[in-house]
């Protein structure tokens, strides 16, 4: 804890600190609860910054877009704002959003209190959660700010898979003669033009970029003790992309039986009850932003989510574990082949997810 406390002390908190603990299971960031004797509890993040290289371009998303929300939230007559949309506390000095002793880069946020986060969600939640992300994106419609890619081409598919070859020409861990690795490389290349549609499209200028979240996991949405949405946390991928990113991510995680990292591939069915609930949801916000062709090919956003997520896992095992945090030495192969088998699940349940998309 003393580690942390002169970090907690450039920011303008209320209370004295009392404890500091890890908080959620993020792969990227390091996230901590900070418990103060006064009001508010507070959250500490220490952003990755060999991920997210424009950490100032990051804060100026996340500052833009949390102004927006709350505008649009007061103006609805919306109450107790604190807990609908995050809150980051200044920095003492500057004011900012953020404190950097020039090599870490720090954030505090006010701990929304009495809210629950799920890793499995049912029917019923998912249904919840595709109206509030669509709601999102549609109350980000018209934000007069310009937001820059914290990550460039983030969730660009033909980025994607060019990283993978490059990281199967370099072989930087030496894993490319590992025959598991071989046999997933020979599963995953033949569906890699199909996947790049969405980057087809927006050549064509037929698919926008709209303000997205980008990392629409279960597990970024707090509800209260009710089961009704507070806020959509994490941040930090807001940023222009394809509507099929927040649609595709959410299933990802939720219409997976098991968790992303699980081995118990025997279990991996897409399920297509949350397929429904979660479009039923998205629709009933987003129906009326989206094109056309936005809306035909969000069966496609089900199956390219999974593939992309298998496509980065992969790369990074073959580059040797640098960019998400693993807990064993196999555990991005293990993801590979959990991303994988999803993938291929809901590739076999096209037609249906067109059908029920149609219908609704
Ligand atoms: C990362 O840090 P976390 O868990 O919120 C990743 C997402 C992946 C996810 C897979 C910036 O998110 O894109 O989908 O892991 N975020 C970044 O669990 O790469
Ligand atoms: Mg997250």
């Amino acid at each position: 804890m003393e580690k942390y406390l002169d970090i907690i002390k450039k920011f303008k908190i209320d209370g004295t600190v009392e404890e500091v603990l890890p908080l959620g299971n993020g792969l990227i960031n390091d996230t901590l609860l900070v418990r103060t004797n006064g009001l508010r509890d507070y959250v500490l993040q220490r952003i990755n910054q060999s991920i997210f290289r424009d950490v100032e371009l990051l804060q100026h998303n996340i500052d833009c877009v949390t102004r927006h929300l709350r505008a649009k939230l007061e103006a609805a007559g919306e109450s107790d704002l604190d807990r609908k949309v995050l809150h980051f506390v200044p920095c003492q000095q500057t004011g900012k959003s953020y404190w950097t002793d020039g090599s870490n880069w720090w954030r505090m946020s006010v701990f929304i209190k009495d809210s629950f986060t799920y890793d499995t969600v049912d029917t019923k939640y998912s249904e919840i959660a595709g109206e509030a992300f669509g709601r999102f994106q549609s109350m980000l419609a018209d934000i007069p700010d310009t937001l820059g890619e914290t990550i460039p081409d983030f969730h660009n598919m033909e980025l994607r898979a060019r990283q993978l070859h490059e990281a199967v020409e370099a072989d930087a861990a030496g894993r490319m003669s590992l025959p598991e690795v071989k046999e997933l490389l020979a599963a995953i290349l033949p569906w890699e033009q199909e996947m790049c549609k969405a980057e087809r499209l927006h050549r064509e200028g037929v698919l926008p970029k709209r303000v997205c979240h980008c990392d629409t996991k279960v597990n970024n949405m707090l509800f209260d003790a009710d089961g009704n949405v507070l806020c959509v946390i994490d941040l930090d991928t807001v940023m222009p992309s394809f509507v099929f990113s927040d649609f595709g991510d959410f299933l990802r995680t939720a219409a997976n039986p098991v968790a992303e990292d699980s081995p118990e591939l025997d279990k991996i069915d897409f399920r297509m009850d949350i397929f429904e609930a979660f479009s039923r949801g998205y629709l009933s916000s987003a129906a009326g932003f989206l094109t056309a062709v936005e809306r035909q090919n969000l069966p496609y956003a089900a199956c390219l989510f999974p593939y992309m997520q298998a496509v980065r896992f992969f790369t990074d095992y073959i580059n040797g574990d640098t960019y998400y945090k693993i807990k064993y030495p196999e555990h991005n192969l293990v993801r590979t082949r959990n991303q994988l088998a999803l993938f291929t699940s809901a590739m076999s349940k096209q037609a249906q997810m067109a059908e029920l998309i149609s219908a609704l």
